[in-house]
């Protein structure tokens, strides 16, 4: 799926007539779905709405600077029972969202997404796969709704297009999206908050676990796949929840002359979640979607109903076939 003005010209004009909004990215929430989420829910209000942010997943210390520009609801129970819309940001899959089945019967959706495995069948979808962040789209639907940015939006807005580019170091940093990053600075966004909060904070418990990770570094497929590990155990031992770790991944990554980074992380003794990046040969999205998860060519994930053991057995099985066979 690529960019159609014509979802973005629709989900305007639907939020232009709303009066009652919920916004919501996905579980394990990163600076995107947040960013965005609360970015679109200060325009909304600005405009006159009644909206709100959810999100019913732990927040990330990193990322809890954002709850100063909008409140958010953790709880199901806090959710607005009726919406005219929510606003799903950054996935396009409900179970991704965390909201209960009960509430999600009775809804109307639009969907706002980047990823290149969102077929756009959640409601009203704009999906524009060429965005590098969800946050690009939120400052085409405000230009394209007319709404003024303030400097605490555009610092959402900022968070979210530098964190989805790895603080534009990865491949999807495009002139465009540096222009973009260029305006928000233009509008007053605090870019040092962001990166002090968002890239450079680590706590004692993450460098405890990073050094633990860093001893289980493997190589598979000569060379060509690097391989970190995080335990249960030693996420536990560190104080440290596995999801704040995934960009461990890019220590696998640093290493010349390899295709593929993959970190496996054990959530519970038989559930694994696997990252991949690749450096670009691979479209990691496609391997992802093998285990039943998704994401972008460069950057992708699933969850395996597998024991840390089995998933790597399964993962490196995976990738020597679609590297030998490229
Ligand atoms: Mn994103």
């Amino acid at each position: 799926m690529t960019t159609s003005n014509s979802s973005l010209v629709e989900v305007v004009s639907l939020l232009k007539a709303a009066t009652k909004v919920l916004l919501i990215g996905h579980v394990a929430p990163d600076g995107d779905s947040l960013g965005s989420s609360i970015a679109l829910c200060r325009l909304l209000r600005q405009a006159g709405k009644e909206a709100y942010v959810g999100c019913l997943d732990r927040i990330p210390p990193r990322y809890e600077f954002l709850l100063k520009f909008s409140p958010v609801i953790t709880v199901a129970e806090d959710l607005p029972p009726d919406v005219d819309f929510v606003v799903v940001l950054d996935c396009g899959d409900l179970p991704r969202t965390g909201l209960p089945l009960a509430y999600t019967a009775r809804q109307k959706f639009i969907n706002i997404d980047h990823h290149t495995s969102n077929t756009g069948a959640l409601g009203h979808a704009w999906v524009d796969s060429t965005a590098s962040a969800v946050g690009q789209q939120v400052l085409r639907l405000l230009d394209a709704a007319d709404w003024p940015l303030d400097k605490d939006t555009a610092t959402c807005l900022y968070t979210s297009l530098a964190t989805d580019s790895g603080f534009f170091r990865h491949g999807n940093t495009t002139p465009t999206l540096l222009r973009e990053a260029a305006r928000l600075l233009e509008c007053g966004a605090d870019a040092r908050l962001v990166v002090e909060h968002a890239f450079e904070r680590k706590s004692l418990g993450e460098l405890c676990l990073i050094q633990r990770a860093l001893g289980t570094l493997s190589l598979h497929d000569n060379n060509q796949i690097a391989l970190l590990e995080v335990s249960l155990v030693d996420a536990q031992d560190c104080g440290v929840q596995a999801d704040e770790v995934d960009e461990m991944v890019d220590f696998a990554r640093a290493i010349p002359d390899t295709a593929v980074a993959v970190l496996l992380k054990e959530m519970a003794p038989s559930v694994t979640k696997v990252s991949l990046r690749s450096k670009g040969m691979l479209d990691v999205s496609k391997i992802a979607e093998h285990f039943g998860g998704g994401g972008h060519r460069a950057a992708a994930g699933a969850t395996m109903p597998l024991s840390i053991d089995a998933a790597r057995h399964e993962i490196i099985r995976r990738l020597a076939e679609v590297l030998n066979n490229a």
